[in-house]
């Protein structure tokens, strides 16, 4: 086995257990103890974060599950296994959100990105439509601020032909490579057709890896 593909059955098994919601904070001191490697999804809402979450798991509700409305301004935590934590951030750019919860989505957003010391990365999913835009540019200063690794996802690559997933892949690419905390391998994900799902369960395996390895 070559290791990329030693890398995708590493992600496979990962991913081959236990699943389960088992935390949502809505403030900083108030955050599961640590255990494992945490990654965190972040993006616009209605990008795909609680579909990618549930693809990623095979589960088809999990994320759902916790967006009962009040609890959509938390950090929601997802068990894999003892090894890993998906964390399913608040939306941004939805227009009926107040500046005052966007303030306290930044405050929170902030303590967490800067304070989390088994933070691995964060994903930054961007719709493969629609490419970055400028309610994503907050959003990546503050990830370039708090110097913590982070990963664009394309979410919905099934709705792009092969060429414009190309064209928008290198956009992208090209949009982002002067940043100083952004990870320059892009990934395409649908949560429909399963594109690129088996790859983001290996970068995972690689992140848990690494940090066993200290
Ligand atoms: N075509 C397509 N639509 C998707 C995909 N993932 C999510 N969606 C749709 O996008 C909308 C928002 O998804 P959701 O996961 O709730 O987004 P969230 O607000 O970021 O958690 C829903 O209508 C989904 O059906 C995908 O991979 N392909
Ligand atoms: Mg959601």
């Amino acid at each position: 086995m070559g290791i990329d593909e030693a890398l995708v059955e590493a992600g496979r098994k990962l991913f081959a257990g236990e699943a389960g919601f088992y935390w949502a904070a809505s403030r900083i001191d108030n955050l599961p103890p640590m255990q494992g490697v945490e990654v965190a999804f972040a993006g616009r809402s209605n990008v795909g974060k609680s579909s990618l979450v549930n693809a990623l798991t095979g589960r088809k509700t999990l994320a759902r599950t916790s967006n009962t409305p009040g609890r959509t301004q938390e950090l929601n935590f997802f068990r894999i296994g003892t090894d890993l934590s998906l964390i399913d951030m608040p939306g941004y750019g939805f227009a009926a959100v107040g500046k005052g919860k966007v303030a306290a989505w930044t405050g929170l957003i902030h303590d967490y990105l800067r304070g989390r010391a088994n933070l691995a990365r964060v994903f930054l999913l961007i719709d493969a439509r629609h490419g970055l835009k400028d309610t994503d540019k907050p959003v990546l200063e503050t990830l370039d601020t708090a110097a913590v690794s982070y990963q664009v996802i394309l979410t919905k690559a099934d709705a792009l032909g092969p060429g414009q997933l190309e064209a928008r892949l290198a956009e992208t690419a090209a949009a982002i490579r002067k940043r100083a905390a952004a990870f320059p391998e892009i990934i395409a994900t649908s949560s429909r057709d399963g594109i690129g799902i088996a790859a983001l369960r290996a970068t995972m395996a690689r992140l848990v890896a690494e940090r066993s390895d200290r």
